[in-house]
């Protein structure tokens, strides 16, 4: 219970009216009870609202909805009509999933979801939901398990076809199949938002409907009309990415945002809240965090009932009961509603004895009402300066019959008997005979039905069907060279790549055809990267402008917050900043703006952090760059386990979209975002290129010359150096990367001096891009025994020679192994394997053996292997380094 003690705190002008006051309520306790009461005061505020008093939110209102029925407005639409049309779409939708089992047993879908949801999507489809045709239209996020619905709706509208919906499931065979979800990479003219992930949809839903504003208000496009709606269910809001992101879009007034979660009150293994009320919860969350909150939970049929409740009792039960018991009502009939919901209270008993038991079934929830729902919906629309959730309350599988409905296992059902086919088919009134109805047949009225004239006249009026993704061309015009230029120079001075990143990143800002579509994305961390002074030269994104005189106002590189201001200063939340980023990098579909977002992030917090949302990016079909800085297992020095970065390369490999990069040169980091703009907007890629940068100084070389410099650049490794020609003694390849680049030069030295031995320099920018390329070689070759075998680049690029080879990153050991199968010479690997630790950088790099003595006796057991040296030459050489090697850290391996 809250307490009020705060209140003896505040000054009491009047305490004797206070005093009166109080009295006045505790008589009316005494004489007619708290419920009285609590209305009383709920009164009270309502009237001090009117007056204009500026009251707290209630974290709850009455379990009731929350538009009174004489506030809703008309129902615009033909009712009989949609609902003969959503009969339609309801049946498709069960047949698909049902063919398909038949056809493969286990190839599943879902058929409870969208039966609980099909009226909250027939009256956004039919009255709502803004088509593409003649702007972007409006921005919707469909519940991944209602796909089916969406798919049967598409047929009824003659964008899909039968044999397509007998491929649900079924993608293999090429273009026609559909996916089991929302899947944009998959699906590319249908579907725009992927949100099967769960929670994923939800807090891309809030940062869409931001960035639309974002555009707006930098000039960028008008997103004026453009709505962003998302469908969630009441199980997914236990996902954090749902919940976590509600008080960004209240605090910036997402009015252009609608939600609409789906309370059926279950999930998949059984209820949502069984001992407690999930709508309830779910509007104490909304309201606290700012949104406006519309709770959809009873059908017309209940207006009558409520209406003669004089004394609350009915209102009372409805607050009382719980959501395990609501969903036993939904299944057990009749005469268990009379006896367990209105029985005990004689009042209520009364309030129904004109109602038979069948009646009582009947008592819909509100998410089944298109009156209702429409209200709530028109409500949304109008509502000005917060975010709207409409809270609906549904039966999951609603009406699919006994096996599903309201069952536990709902979720997963995907078969029906032929008796509750019979059933289902007779409730949706549909002319399908007995005989056909073992095979689920589809229902189609045909394409001059008076309910397809309906469908496509209502979507002509909204601006044409949806789902559907387009992806105007735009006009490109790629960056000047100035903007690179100076990294191809080299520097006298020693920097850091990640100085370098910024540098450029200004440079690409102020390119007089692409600098306005660039979006600096930063969680927090711009001042560790040396992106602050893009605070004053470009401002901080802020949807109402600075209201305060900052800090450091006298600075010249002051704190500057701006409603057209392009970056995206997100505070610490990389799951928001990756939200931003796939909606900036989808701009290019969403609104035809190809805009270029570079979310730059602590490494150790990206891929591992946030990796699902990186993966989503890949389906959505992102363009852009994530920038991974502060890399590196032993570069970060200092900060230790949770925070040294030896591993996200790895999982960027994982992701098929990410071209993931770890340049040692300031040059190569510059080639690869140009690179990487020319095949995202010039090319029409859909990929992310991921760079790793650090934050260690050296002196940046130039771009050395030779064709396959900047060709080995992008497909990831190319001889950064010969050996030395001038001396003769036997040669190895050092294979570097990022950082570690430095003391693979150093280790040069070492080997020539100490040893006599010559090495050849190699920049290995990308052991993932090698191995992806060398598997399709591969694949053609092993497809192909007859053929001559075809080259990969990375075994041209090393020819037939035997030098051994030692490669060293920052990264794990698995990294450069990615490459190993393609090669046929000793190859070392010295890597970052095991928890990172806090020591400074010379410290790690010992401890992990990848500093340039370890890289210099690795390559004298390189030489040793290939016969070059002998073992005892090896053995010296380790001893000569001052490397004990008994001395075993502690590593990964001993666990
Ligand atoms: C991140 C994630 N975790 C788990 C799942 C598996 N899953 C799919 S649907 C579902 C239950 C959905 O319940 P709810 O959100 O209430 O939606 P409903 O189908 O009831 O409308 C679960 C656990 C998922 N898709 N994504
Ligand atoms: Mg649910």
């Amino acid at each position: 219970m809250q307490t009020f003690d705060f209140l003896e705190q505040i000054p009491d002008t009047d305490p004797a009216d206070t005093a009166r006051l109080i009295a006045e309520l505790e008589r009316s306790v005494t004489a007619h009870g708290p419920e009285r009461a609590k209305l009383l005061m709920m009164r009270l505020m309502s009237r001090a609202r009117d007056l204009g008093v500026d009251l707290p939110t209630l974290a709850t209102t009455p379990y009731i909805n929350t538009i009174k029925t004489s506030d809703e407005r008309t129902f615009p639409g033909d009712e009989a009509m949609e609902t003969r049309i959503r009969h339609i779409v309801r049946w498709n939708a069960a047949a698909m999933v049902l063919r398909a089992n038949k056809e493969h047993p286990g190839i599943g879908g879902h058929l409870a979801t969208y039966a609980s949801a099909a009226s909250l999507y027939e009256v956004g489809f039919n009255h709502f939901f803004r088509g593409k045709q003649g702007g972007a239209g409006d921005q919707i996020f469909y519940q991944g398990h209602a796909a089916p619905g969406i798919y049967s709706r598409a047929y009824l509208e003659g964008r899909i076809s039968a044999p397509q919906l007998d491929r649900f499931r079924q993608e293999t065979a090429g273009p026609g199949g559909l996916p089991s979800y929302p899947h944009p990479r998959l699906l590319p003219d249908f579907w725009e938002f992927p949100t099967v992930s769960m929670g994923l949809g939800g807090i891309g839903s809030i940062y869409q409907a931001r960035y639309n504003r974002y555009l707006h208000n930098r000039g960028l496009t008008d997103t004026s009309n453009s709505r962003v709606w998302a469908f969630l269910g009441d199980g997914e809001m236990d996902e954090p990415e749902s919940a976590g992101a509600l008080t960004l879009a209240a605090r910036e007034g997402l009015d252009n945002l609608t939600w609409v979660v789906n309370c059926n009150l279950q999930r998949l293994d059984g209820p949502v809240r069984g001992n407690g009320k999930i709508i309830q919860e779910l509007e104490g969350l909304f309201r606290g965090a700012g949104w406006n909150v519309i709770k959809v939970i009873w059908a017309r049929e209940w207006d009558d009932l409520l209406a003669k409740d004089d004394n609350g009792e009915l209102v009372r039960k409805m607050d009382a009961t719980v959501d395990g018991e609501f969903q036993k009502y939904t299944v057990a009939g009749g005469a268990y509603i009379r006896e367990h919901f209105f029985g005990p209270e004689p009042l209520l008993q009364k309030l129904v004895g004109h109602l038979s038991d069948d009646d009582l079934v009947k008592l819909r929830r509100g998410g089944h009402d298109y009156r209702k729902i429409h209200a709530a919906y028109a409500a949304a629309v109008a509502h000005k300066g917060a975010p709207t959730v409409i809270l609906a309350k549904t039966v999951k599988g609603w009406t699919l019959g006994p096996s599903v409905e309201a069952t536990n296992p709902a979720h997963q059902a995907k078969k029906l008997s032929e008796v509750e086919l019979l059933a289902f088919r007779d409730r949706l009134g549909l002319p399908i005979p007995d005989a056909k109805i073992p095979e689920a047949p589809y229902y189609h009225p045909g394409p001059k039905s008076p309910e397809v004239a309906y469908i496509t006249e209502r979507r002509a009026a909204l601006g044409g069907p949806l789902p559907s993704r387009v992806v105007h061309p735009v006009t490109w015009t790629p960056p000047l060279a100035a903007v690179d230029d100076e990294f191809a120079a080299g520097s006298t001075a020693p920097v850091s790549t990640t100085m370098a990143f910024a540098k450029l990143l200004r440079n690409l800002m102020r390119d007089p055809a692409l600098g306005k579509l660039i979006v600096p994305i930063v969680p927090d961390e711009a001042r560790t990267f040396g992106m602050d002074p893009l605070f004053k030269q470009a401002g901080i994104y802020a949807p109402f402008g600075q209201r305060y005189e900052p800090v450091d106002s006298e600075l010249l590189l002051s704190y500057r917050e701006s409603q057209s201001g392009q970056v995206l200063e997100e505070g610490i939340t990389e799951a928001g900043s990756m939200a931003s980023f796939q909606a900036s990098g989808t701009a290019y579909a969403t609104h035809a703006v190809g805009t270029i977002p570079f979310y730059v992030f602590y490494s150790m917090f990206g891929f591992q952090r946030v990796g699902d949302q990186i993966w989503q990016s890949g389906d959505a079909r992102v363009r852009g760059f994530l920038i991974g800085a502060t890399a590196g297992r032993t570069t970060l020095a200092g900060e230790g386990l949770q925070h040294d970065d030896g591993h996200s390369q790895l999982i960027a490999h994982a992701m098929p979209h990410v071209a993931a990069y770890d340049p040692s040169f300031a040059y190569e980091m510059a080639a690869l975002v140009r690179k990487g703009i020319e095949r995202m907007h010039e090319r029409g890629e859909d990929i992310v290129y991921y760079l790793t940068i650090y934050n260690e100084n050296q002196v940046q070389p130039q771009l050395p010359t030779g064709e396959s410099v900047n060709e080995g650049i992008h497909r990831g490794l190319y001889k950064f150096a010969e050996a030395d020609a001038a001396s003769s003694g036997p040669r190895v390849r050092l294979f570097g990367s990022g950082a570690i680049m430095g003391e693979v030069l150093k280790a040069r030295d070492l080997l020539r001096e100490r040893f006599g031995v010559r090495a050849e320099i190699w920049s290995a920018t990308s052991y993932s891009e090698l191995r992806r390329e060398a598997l399709v070689v591969e694949r053609w070759n092993r497809r192909h025994p007859e053929a001559t075998p075809r080259k990969a680049w990375l075994q041209e690029q090393l020819g037939d020679d035997s030098a051994p080879i030692v490669a060293a990153s920052d990264w794990m050991t698995a990294i450069p192994d990615l490459v190993a199968p393609w090669i046929n010479v000793p190859y070392l690997v010295l890597g970052t394997d095991g928890f990172g630790l806090s020591d400074t950088r010379e410290a790690l790099r010992d401890f992990f053996s990848v500093d340039s003595t370890h890289i210099a006796a690795a390559a004298m057991v390189a030489l040793a292997r290939s016969g070059e040296r002998t073992p005892r030459d090896a053995a010296a050489a380790i001893k000569e380094l001052g490397i004990d090697p008994e001395l075993q850290p502690v590593f990964v391996l001993d666990r």
